[in-house]
């Protein structure tokens, strides 16, 4: 546990010292935003059009960590996700519209519609290789791909995304103990959002942090406050450059909150009140937004803009989806591995 380095908030003061532009510090609140607002557009979707159907798990309130550590790597960096995985994609630059395309069972979605909202941040173009649901299963995958980098002697590396739940798996600690005994070139990213469906974490876990879990394993593991984007990218920069440079993982633990239920389903009445409320006050949009105005970088009016053209673009998504066709029978055939 005392190995586990703890990074805590990034005060707005700092702002001006980072070697960050003010167009970097525009983009990095442009992909937050996108992610909460194309979200909040599928949550209403499926709630209140009754739109959408099927299985959806909303990444509202994590926005920062996906955002921080996508900046952090380079693009031809290898992703893998999970079936929460929207915020992840539209970090990367998947188009908005492949995305909804996705969730709307079209052919223009990253799955040709074939997948829908689990599989969704699936996006081969961008490096995504893997969004499943099965919980924990993207870590040993990454230590494959890892060692593939390897023997390819690629200086690209892996960055793994998971949840706390996962660290509970035979898989996490299989991936990472291999992962350390391999010396492969993965960043682990578990986003600590206090919950494994109704379970919190508190619960499912027998030690205080996940990351003293994989600093056993002899991984450097760092501890950081995963609604504060700025504090996520700092570390995400450091870790990501370690993993490249030494060829060896690193385990990063954000600590942040499932805004909503498990699933868009799930209203979620087995949380404390005072705990949600606590949680949405700290809200990661909010706060980044406070600190760009007090750091002087932007005014509310030039967020406001920000907002609305980001709406928009959302609203042009749902249009193009509705108006897709979906993937001719036909062709079906082709996604197979195995065909007759
Ligand atoms: C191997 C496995 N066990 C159980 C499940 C059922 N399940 C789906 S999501 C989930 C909770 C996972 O929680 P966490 O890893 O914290 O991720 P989060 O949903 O909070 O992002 C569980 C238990 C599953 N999909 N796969
Ligand atoms: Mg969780």
């Amino acid at each position: 546990m005392s190995n586990v380095i703890i990074v805590e908030e990034t005060p707005a003061t700092e702002y001006r010292t980072l070697a960050l532009s003010r167009e970097e510090f525009i983009d990095i609140y442009k992909k937050m935003l996108e992610i909460r607002r194309f979200e909040e557009r599928v949550e209403k979707l499926f709630l209140v059009e009754g739109e959408l159907i099927g299985p959806c798990h909303l990444y509202l309130g994590q926005e920062a960590i996906a955002v921080g550590v996508m900046k952090a790597l380079r693009d031809d960096d290898i992703i893998i996700s999970t079936y929460r995985g929207h915020g992840h994609a539209l970090a990367r630059g998947v188009p908005m519209e492949k995305l909804m395309g996705e969730l709307y069972g079209k052919e223009i979605g990253t799955c040709k519609g074939l997948g829908g909202s689990m599989h969704s941040a699936m996006c081969v173009e961008k490096n995504i290789m893997f969004a499943t649901a099965i919980v924990g299963s993207g870590i040993p995958i990454a230590a494959g791909i890892g060692l593939a980098l390897k023997y390819r002697s690629s200086d690209n590396i892996v960055a793994c995304f998971f949840g706390d739940g996962a660290a509970t798996t035979g898989a996490f600690h299989e991936g990472i103990n291999i992962a350390a005994i391999l010396q492969l070139p993965v960043l682990f990213i578990c986003e600590n959002n206090q919950y494994a469906y109704s379970l919190p974490f508190t619960k499912s876990f027998a030690g205080k942090n996940i990351a003293a879990f994989a600093s056993g394993y002899g991984l450097r593991s760092y501890l950081v406050y995963g609604n504060d984007v700025i504090s996520v990218y700092k570390v995400a920069k450091e870790a990501a450059e370690l993993v490249r440079e030494n060829r060896s993982p690193v385990f990063i633990e954000c600590r942040t909150y499932r805004q909503r239920g498990h699933g868009v389903y799930d209203r979620a009445l087995y949380r404390p009140r005072e705990e949600v409320e606590e949680w949405l006050k700290n809200d990661p949009i909010m706060k980044f937004s406070k600190k760009l105005i007090d750091s002087g970088l932007l005014s509310q009016k030039e967020l406001e803009d920000i907002d609305l053209e980001v709406r928009e673009r959302v609203e042009k998504a749902v249009e193009e989806s509705r108006k897709a066709p979906v993937l001719d029978f036909e062709e079906l055939n082709k996604y197979l591995y195995a065909s007759r």
